[in-house]
């Protein structure tokens, strides 16, 4: 079962972790130091025990490989795992003029009189950001987040480097390197940063004509967010794979804090009471061999079952 490396690490948390605070005040369970791997030649590994929206996996993953960090696109392809983020930047503009949106993730989640308030206001902002394009460039963009790290990380001198570009050449030209690796973490970046990047730091491998990587990941949110992480780095990995016409090999996820929310709990117990099925297979576009050709519709799962969706609210 590929899922079986996830569905283990959940439940070490559950039974094993500690209780902790944490920056958005509702309180996680924690493991520190954690590492799942997967192996891409049995399947691809979204996980069977809950529904996860792949849609919503490849649209960011795109979103991140154009360079793009302004939500305007994610809203574009019905995407608003973002939203929260950008918005929190918007209440806290002086030009914000509506009602108190202070904590508003908190009080979203426990006050359903204010969630009211609160869905109306985000519904005008993602509206704003869709219909008024100054708008978009100065309240859709999250700042310097994956797609600028990844794509155009800024230089000292002026000039960019495109990290992503440079690392698919180095596979090419000398696949047995030790420096196959691109970072998100710029330390001058953080203090400005809306969120700082969660996933940090990957490096890929190649034996036998095989594509690993492995990703750093400092803070994983194990129920709604390392879903996301461990299909979107399996997608990166089969696409940089099929640029340099490499076979697929591992996903090593190594996670720094791995934590599950208190208000996940349930969820969890739900979950793993399940019994997962066989993992899908990844379709790519045969006709497409480098990354920026690659475009919604040449991206695929195939039988992909899953036993129903458990739904839980995102701590901001
Ligand atoms: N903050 C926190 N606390 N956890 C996160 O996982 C997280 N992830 C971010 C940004 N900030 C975060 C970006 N990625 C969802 C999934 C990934 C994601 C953000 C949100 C999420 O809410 N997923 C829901 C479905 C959402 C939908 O259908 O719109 C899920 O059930 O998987
Ligand atoms: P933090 O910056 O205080 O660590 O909060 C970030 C939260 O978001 C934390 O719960 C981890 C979660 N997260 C993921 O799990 N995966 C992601 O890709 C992102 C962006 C966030």
């Amino acid at each position: 079962i590929l899922e079986q490396p996830y569905l283990d690490l959940l439940n070490t948390i559950m039974t094993q972790g500690h209780d902790k605070q944490d920056r958005t005040g509702v309180g996680t369970r924690s493991i520190f130091g954690a590492q799942m791997r997967f192996d891409l030649s049995q399947g691809f590994p979204v996980l069977t025990t809950k529904k996860v929206p792949f849609g919503l996996i490849k649209s960011e993953l795109l979103w991140f490989l154009h360079g793009d960090t302004n939500i305007k696109f994610l809203l574009e392809h019905n995407n608003h795992i973002w939203d929260e983020w950008a918005f929190k930047n918007w209440v806290t503009s002086p030009e914000y003029q509506g009602p108190d949106m202070t904590d508003f993730g908190l009080r979203a989640s426990s006050d359903p009189e204010f969630n009211e308030i609160y869905q109306k206001e985000l519904k005008k902002f993602d509206d704003c950001i869709l219909n008024d394009d100054s708008f978009a460039q100065k309240y859709g963009n999250l700042g310097d987040v994956y797609g600028v790290q990844w794509r155009h990380w800024q230089k000292r001198d002026g000039g960019f480097i495109d990290q992503i570009q440079n690392v698919i050449d180095q596979i090419k030209k000398t696949p047995y390197s030790r420096r196959l690796i691109v970072t998100a973490w710029n330390p001058e970046d953080v203090p400005n940063s809306v969120l700082p990047p969660c996933h940090v730091l990957f490096q890929f491998y190649v034996n036998n004509s095989k594509l690993s990587c492995q990703l750093y990941q400092r803070s994983g949110d194990m129920f709604l967010g390392v879903p996301f992480n461990v299909a979107s780095y399996s997608l990166l990995i089969h696409l940089i794979a099929r640029e340099t016409g490499l076979e697929v090999g591992e996903f090593v996820h190594t996670l720094g804090d791995a934590h599950i929310y208190q208000n996940h709990f349930e969820q969890v117990k739900k979950q793993l009471s399940r019994k997962p099925l066989d993992a899908p297979k990844l379709w790519l576009n045969p006709d497409k061999k480098t990354i920026d050709e690659f475009t919604m519709k040449d991206i695929k799962l195939i039988d992909y079952k899953h036993a129903g969706a458990l739904h839980a609210p995102v701590a901001v």
